[in-house]
């Protein structure tokens, strides 16, 4: 019989620092959830990354793992540097669309461009959330944060089909409605080579929900439910009737090189041609 999960396994004996209701919490747990059901009794295969902000603070130091922080933007070139280093582990970042998509936008972009065999769990709650609520890239249109009182006046990076064009070989995105698609989304992802990103639309009571008139997390989580369409069918609709939906799903699952393959058989050629 296999083993009950318990998450117990794998966090220190430490206090969590998220909010009541947070949707990080949904992210670690599933994320947890699908290291157990993969088989890993601990994190010794995996080694992880985090910048700055709420959601980067999921691995470290609560993961009996390996785990570095990073400064705000930056987990992306010190786990490019960690996978070169140590191309056998599990190299896995986690952080918030301020740190992924924000600060970090071109780290994120090149990785996905290179290839580099790292997982992206990016928890998009729409603000910067740690630092009180300001706008993001991933703010919805209109949406009044405490830098944008009126509203915010830029359109939102789509940024699962951003990973796609720049070359990843897994994206995906869910909320934190969806826990069981995602838990499948994080075993596949784990499982594939290459530059994966999972993108996590998640509730940040705090600095989001109150501000724009939620009463409460569960009224969250069914306005992430209900304005969430697969993506087959987010396409068939017209730039009007998708603006405020969120397209989940897989989009895209392909294989190419990865980089570290890439500069392997570089090297294997150059020797050979110098004999
Ligand atoms: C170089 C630098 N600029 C700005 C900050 C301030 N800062 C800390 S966290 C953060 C944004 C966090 O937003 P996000 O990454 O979306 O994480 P969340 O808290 O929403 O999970 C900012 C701007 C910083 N720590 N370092
Ligand atoms: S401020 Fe928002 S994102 Fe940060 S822990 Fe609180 S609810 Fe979560
Ligand atoms: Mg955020």
């Amino acid at each position: 019989m296999t083993e009950t999960f318990s998450i117990r396994k794998y966090l220190r004996d430490l206090k969590l620092p998220f909010c009541p209701g947070c949707g990080i919490f949904t992210v670690m747990n599933t994320f947890l959830r699908a290291v157990h059901e993969l088989g890993h009794k601990d994190l010794s295969k995996f080694v992880f990354c985090s910048g700055i902000g709420c959601s980067s603070w999921i691995p470290s130091p609560y993961f009996i793992a390996d785990s570095i922080h990073t400064p705000h933007g930056r987990s992306i070139p010190v786990a490019t540097g960690i996978k070169l280093l140590r191309p056998d582990l599990n190299t896995v970042v986690f952080g918030g669309d301020g740190d992924i998509v924000g600060i970090g936008l071109s780290h994120f972009i090149h990785a996905a461009r290179r290839n580099l065999d790292v997982l992206v769990i990016m928890v998009n709650n729409m603000v910067y959330g740690m630092t009180g609520g300001q706008v993001a890239p991933t703010t919805p249109f209109g949406t009044r944060t405490t830098t944008t009182p009126y509203g915010s006046f830029e359109q939102p990076l789509d940024v699962a089909r951003l990973a796609v064009t720049a070359g990843a070989c897994y994206s995906a995105r869910w909320t934190t409605a969806h826990p069981d698609e995602l838990k499948d989304s994080i075993k596949t992802a784990i499982k594939t080579q290459g530059f994966r990103f999972i993108e996590v639309v998640s509730q940040c009571p705090t600095a989001y929900g109150r501000r724009v008139g939620f009463k409460d997390v569960g009224e969250m989580l069914k306005w992430l439910k209900q304005d969430s369409v697969p993506i087959q069918q987010a396409e068939q609709m017209s730039e009007e009737e998708s603006a405020n939906k969120i397209a989940v799903g897989v989009f895209v699952q392909r294989k190419r090189l990865t980089l570290t393959e890439t500069i392997y058989k570089i090297i294997e050629e150059a020797q050979r041609s110098a004999k």
